[in-house]
């Protein structure tokens, strides 16, 4: 694989530095690449911390940290609005920022990258904009039954205001969704298909490929969610094909707040804007406004600047060591988890897709998912339990809750063991 960037060179990069080929087979030094993230020296309740709540968000690399006190320190300025100095350095960093994201999307230009708040903000932002302008009366968006709350109460909202229709893709008990019946499900109403690429409650991999092209094949747009794609493999707008890609730079090692909205050119051209107020605009009049070009007829307001440079910092640090490798390992950890974890009597996995990312929720039979979360916090060991904001996807499962570990490339196969013997706790407790 050809890494788009190189950055600063993270401890656990395995090449020389400058050196962007990084081949899947080389394996990571994750006990160098830990020492890049300070907060993973912590003790919790008296036991090192074990963190296996990557999905919610992950800790940052000192990197991305550095490059946010390194801003305050010496550009801290507003952007695009200054002729001096710390304006203009400030400018060229956040700008330079949009290329690397740019980069890790191969999108085709930098004006197809706009920056948000996060996945949700991106996805509304598409709601209210492109939806608005293309959604009306008996017209048709289609989800699944895997999606985030983020990915579909914008949808209902846009349905409920236009009397339009949500049509929901479902899934087989693994967690895969049934391709016969989203094709089934398009019609010549069908405005959109909004769908994740990976979820985040069971970690199924959907065929994002396959679903833009059938959909294409009738003329309708895709949007993806790639919150829980992008830091874990490398993801090609490009080769997806996708119109709309979204995703939060806190689950790429990158601060919160700050996160992107990748949209083909022609299509974010054709749409209106969305908030109004300053950088938005052309020229103002109490009459008229016109409004600025991409990506900033999309950007109103002062951004997030420290979040747009330390997101920079997150791709290079990420790019350095090479999503391939990140993948691979992530692949193996989660190999050696689900057989771990299959092996324990009293408790089964959810979400068994063919194609998964490193995550690995489960119930069990005696003990609640809160109860699994408290006992395992107790023990230093930090995972999500809940409904992972997919209600309608723990119904069309029969549960409420799972107990969730999802795995980052920081993460070892000694951690995945103290989790065995955190559950094998939980176990004494309820027997
Ligand atoms: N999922 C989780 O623990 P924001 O909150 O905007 O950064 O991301 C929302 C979101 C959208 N889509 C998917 C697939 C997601 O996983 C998330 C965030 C976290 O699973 C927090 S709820």
């Amino acid at each position: 694989m050809t890494t788009h960037h190189t950055g600063p060179q993270p401890a656990g990069l395995g090449t020389p530095a400058g050196q962007s080929e990084t081949p899947a087979a080389m394996p990571l030094d994750v006990a160098k690449i830990r020492e890049d993230f300070p907060l993973l020296r912590q003790m919790v309740n008296g036991h090192p911390l074990v963190y296996l709540d990557n999905a919610a968000t992950s800790q940052k690399p000192q990197v991305v940290i550095d490059s946010l006190v390194n801003y305050y320190t010496t550009k801290n300025s507003n952007v695009h609005r200054g002729v001096h100095t710390l304006s203009q350095l400030a400018t060229e960093d956040y700008e330079g920022a949009r290329a690397k994201v740019r980069g890790l999307l191969n999108a085709e230009h930098d004006k197809e990258i706009i920056f948000v708040r996060g996945t949700t903000e991106g996805i509304n932002l598409v709601a209210q904009t492109f939806g608005r302008q293309n959604v009306g009366q008996g017209d048709e968006i289609i989800i699944s039954s895997l999606e985030h709350h983020s990915n579909i109460v914008p949808w209902q909202m846009l349905c409920q205001e236009r009397g339009a229709t949500l049509k929901v893709i479902p899934i087989n008990d693994a967690g895969e969704l049934l391709m016969d019946d989203y094709e089934q499900l398009l019609s010549p109403r069908t405005k959109l298909v909004s769908v994740l690429h990976v979820s985040n409650a069971l970690g199924t991999i959907n065929p994002a490929k396959e679903i833009v092209e059938i959909a294409h094949s009738r003329g309708v747009p895709v949007l993806l969610d790639g919150a829980q794609a992008v830091p874990h493999m490398q993801v090609d707008v490009q080769d997806l094909g996708c119109d709309f890609y979204v995703f939060s730079g806190h689950k790429l090692y990158a601060p919160t707040g700050i996160g992107v909205l990748y949209g083909r050119a022609e299509l974010l051209e054709s749409m209106p804007p969305w908030q109004g107020g300053g950088e938005m605009i052309k020229s103002v009049t109490f009459q008229e406004t016109l409004y600025n070009d991409l990506p900033y007829k999309f950007e109103a307001g002062t951004p997030n600047i420290a979040g747009a440079i330390g997101l920079g910092a997150a791709i290079d640090y990420v790019s350095g060591i090479g999503l391939d490798r990140i993948l691979a390992w992530e692949q193996e950890l989660l190999e050696y988890g689900t057989e771990c974890l299959s092996s324990i009597e009293g408790l089964r996995l959810v979400g068994t897709a063919e194609k998964k990312a490193a995550i690995l929720s489960f119930v069990m039979d005696k003990a609640h998912p809160h109860d699994i979360g408290t006992i395992l916090d107790s023990q230093g060991i930090a995972i999500r339990t809940g409904h992972h904001c997919t209600q309608p996807l723990m119904d069309r499962l029969g549960i409420t809750a799972t107990a969730r570990a999802s795995l980052a490339f920081y993460n070892t196969k000694e951690e995945v063991d103290t989790l065995v013997k955190g559950i094998d706790r939980v176990i004494e407790v309820f027997s």
